[in-house]
């Protein structure tokens, strides 16, 4: 995204109406998701409580999936308010347009001090200040409380030492330049507010969906996700918390309740309470609960199965791959004879799931894909979403791009074209394809139909010979 003077100018010309701390969200939502992120009401929520002195703040977030997304707007916003702190969250999906936002700020607004968080940040290295040029501070980590502590300092009219920088896991673009980047900081959850408690994320009498989380980080490896550069840790929020979370769900009669914690099986002294929360309070909702298909052979595994029986419970396994070689390569570690035994054991119980597959994996030519397609399509799920591969920053494989011959679509930002396994004309019919196999899924589980899984093979031969290939 390139902002032309012509458009900073039109953003310039807006009435003035003076913040101190300005918060950024720019999201890409579902069309069911809450009208404000989790992520920036749980900051915001800390920031309320614990914010030292009269710092007016405001937190604003955008929908860049929304027809009316107009960057302008943004900008309009940040000139109206002449914040002194401008902060901003980076998620791969608005990576096209923070780097500009930034720059444009800084160019007209140069004493604004801008602190940017969130993934791209935490998984991001000493290259930083380079890739956000006009950055003041880099928060590396959960960012409820370095921001809340950094904005309190400087508000005090304090510059924040290099001890208060190490503790919170800030970096300076002169720290950066020294090649300092390697902390992220981790909170203690119990120090967090509840997003929902506080207020911060209305609920509605019968509102249709929540996101909720319960616990944070994963102990997988997977080389394409970004989880397995923050060290395995995973910390739960207390049961406290959350059974307050659920009762005011309960009160609220909300629909639809999405967990997402990358793993929500994991201990079973911890989801198993969870469980047993739900059931004692007679809460109605629909749950989807991301889970590994592997821990329901577990022991405690059948009874989690009939609770989901009992419930109104539908489970989402991401398997990937069905291919032991990309399995391997990407350090997943699908065990692929607990995969079947897990299967068994869901239509045993009778509970709906979704599977996940990504393509474009290293080593996964089409017709390798198109056979994890048909192991997923065997196992009967009730949804199948299929996802192209998103090389993040940071990753093992993002470190492997060049020798796996990855190549990108720069608007889509990591999003990969062509693999050393496949071409990009299979990718683009693949990523037709998929939105359609993902949307009828969606579509199948708000109507609670069954569905059909197209054969791709056959799909696939059609399209080529239509286009007059081989
Ligand atoms: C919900 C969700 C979505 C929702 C988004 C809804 C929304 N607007 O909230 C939907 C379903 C749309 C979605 C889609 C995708 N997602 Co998603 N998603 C998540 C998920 C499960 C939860 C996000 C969340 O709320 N987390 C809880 C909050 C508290 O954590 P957080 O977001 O990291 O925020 C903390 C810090 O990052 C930091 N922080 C954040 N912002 C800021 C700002 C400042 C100023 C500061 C100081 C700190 C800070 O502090 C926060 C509080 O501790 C995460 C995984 C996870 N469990 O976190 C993946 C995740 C965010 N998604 C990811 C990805 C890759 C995708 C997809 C690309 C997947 C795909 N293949 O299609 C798509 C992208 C959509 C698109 N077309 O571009 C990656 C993001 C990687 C990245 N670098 O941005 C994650 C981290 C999963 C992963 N491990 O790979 N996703
Ligand atoms: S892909 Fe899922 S299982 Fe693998 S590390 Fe990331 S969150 Fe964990």
């Amino acid at each position: 995204m390139q902002i032309t003077n012509k458009r900073a100018d039109k953003a310039r010309s807006s009435k003035f109406n003076q913040v101190d701390l300005l918060f950024i969200s720019l999201d890409w939502s579902r069309p069911k998701d809450q009208r404000r992120p989790l992520a920036m009401a749980s900051i915001e929520a800390y920031f309320r409580k614990n914010q030292i002195g009269d710092v007016k703040a405001e937190f604003k977030n955008y929908n860049l999936n929304s027809p009316d997304f107009d960057v302008r707007d943004v900008l309009k916003v940040i000139d109206e308010s002449r914040p002194k702190f401008l902060a901003l969250g980076g998620y791969i999906w608005n990576e096209k347009y923070v780097p500009d936002i930034v720059r444009w700020a800084k160019v007209h607004h140069p004493e604004i001090i801008i602190i940017l968080g969130g993934p791209q940040v935490t998984y991001g290295d000493h290259n930083l200040a380079k890739e956000y040029p006009g950055v003041d501070y880099f928060v590396k980590g959960e960012g409820e409380v370095p921001f809340t502590e950094l904005i309190n300092t400087i508000s005090r009219c304090e510059t924040p030492d290099r001890h208060f920088l190490v503790k919170y896991a800030i970096y300076t673009p002169e720290a950066l330049k020294r090649g300092e980047c390697t902390r992220t900081f981790t909170v203690d959850l119990d120090k967090l507010e509840s997003p929902y408690l506080s207020h911060i994320l209305p609920v509605e009498q019968n509102q249709a969906f929540v996101r909720w989380e319960t616990l944070r980080g994963c102990p997988y490896r997977c080389s394409f996700c970004q989880f397995r550069l923050a060290g395995h840790k995973t910390a739960e929020i207390s049961h406290g918390r959350l059974f307050r979370e659920l009762e005011y769900f309960k009160e609220k009669e909300v629909q639809e309740i999405n967990v997402l914690d990358p793993i929500f099986n994991l201990r079973a002294d911890h989801y198993l309470e969870i469980c047993k929360k739900i059931e004692a309070s007679g809460i109605r909702a629909r749950f989807y609960f991301q889970c590994r298909l592997e821990l329901l052979c577990r022991k405690e595994g059948k009874q989690f199965l009939e609770f989901c029986r009992n419930h109104d419970v539908w489970l989402e396994f991401g398997v990937q791959t069905f291919q032991e070689k990309e399995s391997k390569a990407i350090d997943r570690g699908n065990n692929y004879p607990k995969i079947g035994q897990a299967v068994e054991l869901l239509h045993q119980f009778n509970v709906p799931f979704d599977l996940h597959l990504i393509f474009g994996l290293p080593f996964q030519s089409l017709d390798n894909f198109l056979s994890s397609y048909d192991r997923a399509r065997d196992a009967c799920p009730r949804g199948l979403y299929l996802f192209p591969l998103n090389v993040l920053k940071g990753t093992e494989l993002y470190l492997k791009r060049d020798e796996w011959g990855y190549k990108f679509d720069t608007e889509d930002n990591n999003i990969f074209m062509q693999s050393g396994w496949m071409g990009k004309r299979e990718i683009i019919g693949l990523k037709k394809i998929a939105e359609d196999i993902n949307r009828c899924s969606k579509q199948a589980r708000d109507s609670d139909g069954l569905l059909q899984f197209p054969d791709l093979r056959k799909i696939i031969k059609n399209d080529l010979c239509r286009e007059g290939g081989t």
